[in-house]
């Protein structure tokens, strides 16, 4: 393929051009990567979100890597739906630490009517609080995710994890057409997608080639792309499965960024067995977002002094105002805009 072309927002991407996208060499995929990065993006900025687990444990589904499926047997402490309160005063202390956004998420395989009324209080408390929200609940209807978007939900969280050919092998309690069902309900709502996947369940590099390729195909672009590095928890049937390559796991950043060039793409889980080295690569790859906080939903994440300490030697700082509405604001063609202008802060002690 024409690799000067790189950088146009397309919808028609083929298995074979994502395929040799991963098979460049490593020093060239980055600098294309980066290319593309800096035409959509501050090269130095990154979004800051935090994640609470707003229900633990218990829930029916069987996805092979999560630590929160009744069937494995991982130690974990069940918790129902927090109060909205406890949930408010966390989103005020992630507020207080840098996070701009706020992200809920809950073991359901999809939620009850009450449960999302319930979850619409939490939203409007967060965004009350001038923080962008998001949240995870599993699989929606249409009408759940008007109600979410009615309360002010600005993204919904839900993955398609891997290639609709390897996915039969994670998770057999539902389909990947449910999940493609669930993108289309939060994006006909008028919200935006939050949509990744996971690397290092043992799948292939054509895996994750078919995974980017297929949001890179879907009729919009997710506005935000989490990569996460499977977090190997004792109990679950993907623990002991063979650790990914860390460039391979960059290689798959940076194609994510060559597919979805305006996205945010978050470096997700597994951050706190990457060495700052390793980050660092992923940032030059053309991540621009992460987890921030000590705790992902149940597994740890790196503590907030670890991050500061590497975004001092970095150079890097955090994203204050949310991408879309500074391109909304200063009237950038959301797809296409740069937010070199955006007022940017470091975090701090
Ligand atoms: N229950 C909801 C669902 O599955 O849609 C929402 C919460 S679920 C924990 C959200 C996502 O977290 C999953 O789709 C998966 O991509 C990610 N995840 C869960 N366990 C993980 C693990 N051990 N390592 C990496 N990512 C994980
Ligand atoms: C996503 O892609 N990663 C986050 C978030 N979306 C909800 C969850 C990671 C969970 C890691 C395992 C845990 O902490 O339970
Ligand atoms: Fe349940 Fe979500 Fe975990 Fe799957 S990933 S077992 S749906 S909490």
């Amino acid at each position: 393929m024409d690799q000067t072309l790189l950088g146009a927002i397309r919808h028609d991407w083929t298995v074979s051009e994502v395929e040799s996208l991963f098979a460049m060499p490593f020093v060239d995929l980055m600098f294309h990567a980066q290319r593309v990065h800096r035409a959509h993006h501050a090269p130095s900025t990154v979004q800051m979100s935090t994640l609470l687990s707003i229900k633990t444990g218990a829930c029916p589904e069987d996805c092979a890597y999560c630590p929160q499926s009744v069937r494995y047997d991982t130690g974990l402490e069940r918790e129902v739906l927090l109060d909205v309160e406890e949930v408010l005063e966390s989103a005020r202390r992630a507020k207080a630490a840098g996070a701009t956004r706020f992200c809920m998420g809950a073991a359901y395989r999809s939620p009850k009517p009450k449960q999302v009324t319930a979850v619409a209080e939490m939203i409007r408390g967060v965004r009350a609080l001038g923080m962008e929200t998001c949240a995870t609940l599993g699989m929606l209807t249409p009408p759940q995710a008007a109600e979410l978007k009615d309360a002010g939900l600005d993204y919904y969280n839900h993955n398609l994890d891997t290639s609709s050919e390897f996915y039969g092998e994670i998770i057999t309690t539902r389909t990947y057409q449910d999940r493609l069902d669930t993108l289309e309900a939060v994006r006909d709502a008028g919200m935006k997608v939050c949509c990744g996947g996971i690397v290092g369940m043992g799948e292939t590099v054509t895996d994750r080639a078919k995974l980017l390729l297929t949001l890179a195909n879907l009729p919009q672009h997710p506005e935000s792309v989490p990569i996460n590095q499977l977090v190997q928890v004792p109990g679950t049937p993907l623990y002991g499965t063979a650790s990914v390559d860390p460039f391979d796991f960059v290689r798959t950043v940076a194609v994510a960024r060559l597919l979805m060039p305006a996205a945010h793409v978050r470096l997700s889980a597994g951050r706190e067995e990457m060495s700052d080295e390793l980050q660092a690569l992923c940032f030059v790859a053309g991540a621009n977002s992460m987890f921030y906080g000590e705790k992902l939903l149940t597994t740890g994440n790196p503590d907030v002094e670890r991050d500061q300490r590497l975004f001092a030697r970095l150079g890097l700082k955090a994203e204050t105002v949310p991408a879309a509405a500074h391109a909304q604001e200063h009237g950038h063609d959301v797809e296409r805009h740069s937010v070199d202008t955006c007022e940017t802060r470091r975090i701090s002690a």
